[in-house]
This record gives structure tokens, sequence and C-alpha cells, in this order.
């Protein structure tokens, strides 16, 4: 198989039809960084530290906000936010939705998270069909600021059910509605190259193979010259015994290098 070649990010960024997208390319381009790093840490101080020192090398912060212990929305969200504007980057909340239109929706807008006032991204599984996308696209009814979907058409765990047809289907849901669903959680370039779905790609560690737990792991290269836009790092950069500063720009220069040399 020949080696997938893409245009530059900043060539893609006139003609996304996301407005979420633009922006993203924009940021990618403006700190020349194609890494998320996902902040998977349980209390709020290690989250907002990490935020604010990876800033600089980052374009999108991924969290579970979920499992962060000493949660409150105007202790974990407020400074987040305010870190996300001081380093330019935006933030993706790894909720993975998988209900029916009207519980997503509230589960979107409602209770303690709120997610559509602060989460600039947001996934979803495909399964429920295309209500989830209806649903989560009614919830940014009130927001001004562009909000943005990605379905998970592939996972990185190993033995997962996503593959083949049901991935070909998610592909065909995000196609009904692209100005909210901008983009794909997968491990392969999904979609034909005019439709410039943004991929999103989780799995990816340099010194790691696996988890123990079903994650495997894939190099920045492999990825990206697979088609992958952004690669999503947790473990591989603050694991314990990690310089996290030192492993961001590490993943950061990979990514970018990767990028570089697939581009038209
Ligand atoms: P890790 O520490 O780099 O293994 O963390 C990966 C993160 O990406 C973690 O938050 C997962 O919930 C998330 N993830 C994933 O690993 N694989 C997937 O297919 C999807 C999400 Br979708």
């Amino acid at each position: 198989m020949s080696p997938i070649t893409l245009k530059a990010y900043e060539d893609r960024i006139a003609t996304h039809p996301s407005p979420l997208a633009r922006r993203l390319l924009k940021i990618m381009t403006d700190k020349k960084t194609n890494l998320c790093v996902s902040l998977d840490v349980d209390t709020k101080d290690e989250l907002l530290r990490l935020a604010d020192t990876l800033g600089p090398y980052v374009c999108v912060f991924k969290t579970h906000v979920d499992t962060i212990e000493d949660y409150t929305y105007e202790s974990v969200i407020v400074p987040l936010v305010e870190l996300s504007k001081r380093h330019n980057f935006l933030i993706f909340e790894d909720r993975k939705f998988a209900d029916i239109g009207s519980t997503v929706k509230s589960q979107y807008t409602s209770g303690i998270f709120k997610i559509v006032q602060w989460a600039h991204i947001t996934n979803a599984h495909a399964l429920p069909g295309p209500g989830i996308v209806d649903g989560l696209c009614a919830g940014t009814k009130d927001i001004s600021e562009e909000r943005g979907l990605l379905l998970l058409a592939e996972m990185s765990s190993s033995g997962s059910l996503a593959t083949g047809d049901y991935t070909d289907k998610t592909v065909d849901l995000a196609r009904r509605n692209k100005l909210f669903t901008f983009g794909f959680i997968a491990q392969n370039r999904l979609g034909a190259d005019d439709e410039d779905f943004i991929i999103m790609t989780p799995g990816v560690g340099l010194d790691d193979k696996g988890d123990g737990l079903g994650q495997q792991y894939r190099t920045v290269d492999d990825a990206v010259s697979g088609g992958s836009d952004i690669i999503i790092v947790g473990r591989g950069i603050f694991a314990k015994g990690r310089d996290a500063v030192a492993e961001s720009k590490r993943y950061r220069e990979a990514g970018w290098k990767a990028y570089t040399a697939r581009v038209k």
C-alpha cells in the first residue's frame, strides 16, 4: 500500500465544513502541534497542574471529568476554561455518549457536569443510530461558541467490536451532519479525501505495548502515517516516573515530524 498523503492542516482551514474543526486546525497550525494529552488523573490539583504546564505543547486536552474525586464546576471547570484561553487549547470531554437522543441531550447539557457549556469537543457511540447525533446537536442550541462531535468509529482496545460494517455505518452517520460531526475517534483514515473528517487516535505510546487491561499502543509514526490527524496520549506522558513536560515535547516533536512527512 502506498503511504497516505494529505493536505497541510493550514490548507484545510478555509474549506472545512465544521466551524469547530476550522478553529482546531488553526490552533494546530499556529502552535505546530497535533498532540492531544489525555488528562486521566483523579484530583483537580493534578488536572489543573498538568493543564497549565503542558498547555503550550498541545492542541487539545482530553478529560474524563467524572473521575475527578474532588470535582465541582467552580473549582475544576472554571479554571480549566481559563487555562484553555491562556494556552490556546481546546477541551475534549471523552464522555462516549451511548443513549437515545432525548437522554443524551440531558446528559450533555445538565447535571453537575453541564458538558456542553465548556467542552469544545465531545464524542459518542454510533450504536443508537441518528437520534444520538440529533439529540447532542440539539443540546448546543443556546451555545454561541463552536462545538463539535466525534463519533467512535474504531477503538484501540483489543477485541473491539467497532470494525468493518459498523465502522462504515458510523462514517455514514457522520455524513448526515458535517457542521457538527467533524470527525472520528479511529485508528485509520476514514471517509473520502474531500470529506476531510478529522481523525483523532488514542492508543498511542512510544515505550509500552499495552496496559494489561486490553489497551494496545501503536507508535506515533504508525498512527500519523496511517492517516491520524491528532494523536491522543495519556500514560505515555504522565505515568509515574515520567517527566510529563519532557514527554510532551517528545510526543509533540514525533507527531509533527510524522505529519510533515505525509503532507502533499
Ligand atoms: P492512555 O493512558 O494513553 O492509554 O489513555 C488513553 C485514553 O484514551 C483514555 O482516556 C481512554 O479512555 C481513551 N480511549 C482509548 O484509549 N481508546 C479508545 O478507543 C477510546 C478512548 Br474511544
